[in-house]
């Protein structure tokens, strides 16, 4: 082994967390090489990703901002202040995530962020091989076995110090279960979601558009619906969401059950025809059709995505391989975390490894720090769907969203909405799950048979907080 053989890493996958660690372990001096599956997407454009848009929030932004790359991205990113909720009659309203415009979600190009994250790795110095596909590990010869997506050529590399970072399907994980039981458990959420679009204001047909639509878009105005939300069509068992693109158009996510949960409820499997979505859509989701002009064409040819969270109970081999992000820990998408954990990945690996030479040592340590985080991040996104699907607009949730809001302002050093904790501070995931458990019991508590907050013994509520919540830690 040379002498620097430990500051020579070897990354699979150049996703946004390979290409963050790519960026952060090249700017503390690793020799960084990467082996990408697809082509350079600032060249070919970006492929394959389904989704356009993803929302960022703290955890994602500190990773970028460790990395020097917040400015490049804030003018790309829509402020998303809450949740704009769709009754079924068609009724807006507005429920804030934070206190103020300081604690708000950001809606940004999946591919422009992957593009600025591949420069940035390529400044720092990392060398990004494109259109490489890991193939498999010799694991005695500590060799890589890639395949050229050219022309399907198979080559061999020394392997190195390996870090997967390819992805919820990885074939570093694969190549590792040959040698080592990693404990997989994949759990199916029987629900699965397919894409479809609302496009700028300009391109909606006037006929299509209510009075008010009309002179919006006569006026030069971009958006078709209010552009600094989340919107969201709760709808019980399903749901329908929209985040905004910088360029005027929103990218709608329908989640629905993949086969019937009841007799005559709505399903994926029900819905192989025109006629069937078109009945399903006009009868649950009336104001948004007239807006998505190619709804129909879309979903019955866009692919219906899977849903399901990922469980191992090792993410090394001991100090040969390591796994993060979405290879390690794939979660279900409903509080919008999978990024923005994944980042927090990589600014923990990377500091570690920085610190510590002994590969082996520094994959435990990830491991132990950061499997109790995802574990609770992977539970609190299940329990989100229920929340944003069927809770949202239930009087019992409305009122216990009141009395938080009122019990956070008085209490601004115990009490911070669980939401909050994951979405808006960088305290662990484990600390918000369990914070937040704390929390809900003595709200249920404190609305039990109460039908407005001027019911509420806000003096009880008091001393309850008082002594039940510790004081919060700093904001991390
Ligand atoms: P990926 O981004 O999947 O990257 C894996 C990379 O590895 C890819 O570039 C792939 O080509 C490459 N690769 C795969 N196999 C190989 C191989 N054999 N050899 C070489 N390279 C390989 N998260 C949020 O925080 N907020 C959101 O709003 C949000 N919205 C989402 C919307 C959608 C539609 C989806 C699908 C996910 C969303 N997520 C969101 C989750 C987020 O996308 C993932 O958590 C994140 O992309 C994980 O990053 P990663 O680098 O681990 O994996
Ligand atoms: N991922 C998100 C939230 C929480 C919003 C809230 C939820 C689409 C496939 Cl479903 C979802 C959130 O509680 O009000 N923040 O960010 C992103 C989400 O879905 C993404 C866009 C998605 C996988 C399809």
């Amino acid at each position: 082994m040379t002498a620097n053989a430990s500051r020579d890493i070897t990354l699979i996958g150049a996703g946004l967390v390979g290409a963050l660690l790519a960026t952060l372990l090249a700017q503390r001096g690793f020799r960084v090489r990467v082996f990408e599956r697809r082509p350079d997407p600032r060249v070919h454009g970006f492929i394959g990703g389904r989704s356009i848009n993803l929302a960022l929030a703290e955890r994602g932004w500190h990773g970028l901002r460790v990395a020097g790359l917040s400015d490049a991205i804030t003018p790309i990113a829509v402020m998303m202040r809450g949740r704009m909720i769709h009754d079924t009659a068609g009724n807006t309203n507005l429920q804030r995530y934070g206190r103020d415009d300081s604690e708000v979600i950001w809606s940004v190009s999946r591919g422009q962020l992957n593009c600025a994250l591949i420069d940035a790795a390529e400044r720092a110095g990392a060398t990004i091989h494109f259109g490489q596909r890991l193939d498999a590990v010799d694991w005695p010869a500590s060799r890589l076995r890639l395949q050229d997506d050219a022309d399907g050529r198979l080559r061999e590399v020394d392997a190195g110090l390996l870090v997967g970072a390819d992805g919820a399907g990885s074939a570093l994980r694969q190549a590792m279960q040959q040698v080592r039981d990693l404990g997989e458990r994949m759990e199916g959420l029987g629900h699965g979601y397919k894409e479809l679009e609302i496009p700028p204001l300009a391109q909606l047909p006037d006929v299509a558009l209510t009075p008010t639509l009309r002179e919006a878009k006569a006026r030069g105005e971009r958006f078709a619906m209010e552009p600094n939300a989340l919107h969201i069509w709760p709808r019980g068992s399903y749901m329908c969401i929209a985040l905004p693109n910088a360029e005027g158009s929103f990218t709608v996510t329908l989640f629905l059950p993949s086969t019937p949960l009841s007799g005559d409820g709505p399903a994926f499997s029900r819905l192989g025809t025109r006629e069937a979505v078109e009945q399903f859509f006009r009868r649950d989701f009336a104001d948004a059709v007239p807006l998505m002009p190619d709804y129909l064409e879309d979903f019955l040819r866009n692919p219906t995505g899977l849903l399901a969270t990922l469980y191992l109970d090792r993410w090394h081999l001991d100090g040969r391989a390591l796994l993060v992000g979405d290879a390690a820990h794939a979660i279900v998408p409903f509080h919008g975390q999978g990024m923005n954990c994944g980042f927090e990945d990589a600014v923990e690996l990377a500091d570690l490894l920085a610190a510590d030479g002994d590969a082996a040592a520094v994959f435990a340590e990830f491991q132990r720090r950061r499997k109790p985080n995802s574990d609770a991040i992977a539970a609190m996104a299940l329990d989100n769907y229920v929340e944003m699907r069927d809770r949202v607009d239930d009087p019992d949730y409305l009122l216990m969203r009141e009395l938080e809001r009122v019990l956070a302002a008085r209490h601004p050093l115990r009490y911070l909405p669980r939401y909050s904790l994951v979405t808006f501070t960088r305290l662990p995931y484990a600390f918000a799950r369990e914070r937040g458990e704390h929390q809900a019991a003595l709200l249920r508590e404190l609305v039990r048979g109460k039908a407005s907050l001027a019911e509420v013994d806000l003096a009880a509520a008091d001393a309850a907080v008082e002594t039940r919540l510790e004081l919060l830690p700093a904001r991390g």
